[in-house]
């Protein structure tokens, strides 16, 4: 895909904020520090567009990212980062719901894992949330770089039988370091665009 243009429009913390532009977006969710602003600069190819912090609970507001001007990237905040009091909780599960809650625009989600951990109980209430809204997803297992070619192959193992034992898809390895798995999450992103572009038509 070239990127011809990628802007950051709005850091949105009501649904107030959210942007009326009737364009398709993708979401980008995963626990806190799993590294999905990375995921979105490594597909933007630009390094600091979404800011990226060593500090887990970073992005606090939702990002949206206008690519192209035909479609958002819109990067979540993250979840199960333990330092946040129970009202910063609950704010962030009304504004992740209320954001996917009745979003026709919302036309996929990107659900990051960190292919060197389990899956835990957040991110399976994650996937469980995008199955009850119907939204279709990708699944990827970053910071593969971390991992050796050995230890990677029985990681993925693992994670894609939890996963599969739930009926969610497999994942994609990935890295944001080195850019594995760069191109197969790319078409996968443009086969959902693909497809709404066809639901326009028709
Ligand atoms: N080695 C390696 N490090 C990564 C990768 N992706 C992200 N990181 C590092 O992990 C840390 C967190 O990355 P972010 O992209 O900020 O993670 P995030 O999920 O957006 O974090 P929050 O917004 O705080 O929830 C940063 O120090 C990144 O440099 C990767 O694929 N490989
Ligand atoms: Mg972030």
């Amino acid at each position: 895909m070239k990127i011809v243009s990628a802007d950051f429009v709005v850091s949105a913390h009501q649904p107030a904020d959210f942007p009326r532009a009737k364009l398709p977006q993708i979401a980008f969710v995963g626990r806190s520090n799993v590294g999905k602003s990375s995921v979105i600069n490594c597909l933007l190819q630009r390094k600091g567009l979404a800011k990226t912090s060593s500090s887990p609970g970073k992005t606090r507001g939702i990002n949206f990212y206008r690519i192209n001007n035909r479609y958002f990237f819109v990067d979540l905040p993250g979840y199960g980062f333990a330092k946040v009091s129970q009202q910063q909780r609950l704010n962030w599960r009304r504004l992740i719901e209320q954001y996917l809650a009745n979003n026709s625009f919302l036309i996929g989600a990107v659900q990051i894992l960190d292919s060197r951990l389990e899956l835990t109980d957040n991110d399976l209430v994650m996937l469980r949330w995008l199955r009850h809204y119907q939204i279709p997803m990708i699944i990827i297992a970053t910071k593969a770089d971390k991992l050796s070619q050995n230890q990677l192959v029985s990681q993925l193992e693992r994670l894609n039988r939890a996963l599969s034992v739930q009926g969610f898809p497999e994942a994609i390895p990935f890295s944001a370091k080195t850019k594995l798995g760069q191109h197969q999450l790319w078409k996968a992103i443009q086969r959902l665009l693909k497809s709404e572009d066809n639901r326009e038509k028709s």
